[in-house]
């Protein structure tokens, strides 16, 4: 794996499967020098994840901004669950840390676009013309954000997820693997659609739809 030389000294947050993802998506860039993942799993410590040291619990993070870690990123999926994700976002800024975006060489982004710190765009994925994303999302593996989406802080569009156009999307909303979202849908905060669904109407915040057509099974 190619270590940047970079002056932005990257810890990744969260050293599960997704993490992974993210290392492969910040080394294809070569602009971030990734110093090390953290984890509360005690077996991991002093390991190597694809090279990067597992240096230890969140709790070691003020020793390592001491050391020169100056940035951050979430490398926790959390399927479903978004609030560990924003509370680990919270607490990267709270320690002063920059949060990096991470945009796979491999993923095809408008320049018509805007992208909030902390996010990421994994490989294969597309976000069209006029797009907006907001901070800590993660738009993962071959999904489609389609011309003029909005989608709001640390919400999840998973693998393979359409969004067709003029999609809404609120704050901590996970959209499931390979669901599709039909152009000009507004879909609240906190929301879960379940993976494979097809979602035609407008849903609420802090509901939980799945199917074809998505309804609400909470
Ligand atoms: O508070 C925490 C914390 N809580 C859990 N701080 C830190 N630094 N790390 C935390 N974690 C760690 O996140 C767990 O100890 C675990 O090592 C990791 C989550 O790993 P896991 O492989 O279980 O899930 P994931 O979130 O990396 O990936 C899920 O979501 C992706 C989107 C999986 O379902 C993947 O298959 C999926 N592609």
């Amino acid at each position: 794996m190619h270590q940047s030389s970079s002056n932005i000294k990257c810890l990744i947050i969260g050293g599960g499967g997704h993490a992974k993802v993210l290392i492969d998506t910040i080394s294809s860039r070569r602009s971030v020098q990734i110093i090390g993942i953290l984890d509360p799993e005690k077996d991991k410590w002093n390991t190597n994840i694809l090279g990067i040291p597992v240096i230890g619990d969140d709790s070691v993070i003020p020793k390592l901004v001491s050391q020169g870690a100056n940035a951050f990123i979430v490398g926790v999926g959390s399927t479903g669950n978004n609030q560990l994700r924003r509370r680990l976002f919270e607490l990267g800024i709270q320690y002063g840390l920059e949060p990096i975006k991470a945009i796979h060489i491999n993923s095809i982004c408008s320049e018509a676009i805007d992208i909030g710190p902390g996010s990421q765009v994994l490989p294969g994925s597309i976000i069209n013309h006029g797009s907006t994303i907001g901070s800590n999302v993660i738009i993962n593996t071959g999904s489609i954000i389609e011309h003029d989406c909005i989608i709001e802080s640390h919400s999840h569009i998973a693998t393979g997820a359409r969004l067709c156009g003029t999609v809404h999307i609120g704050e901590n909303t996970h959209i499931g693997a390979g669901a599709t979202i039909l152009q000009n849908i507004q879909i609240g905060s906190n929301v879960i659609v379940g993976a494979g669904s097809v979602v035609l109407e407008d849903i609420i915040s802090n509901s939980i739809v799945a199917g074809v057509p998505a309804v609400p099974i909470k």
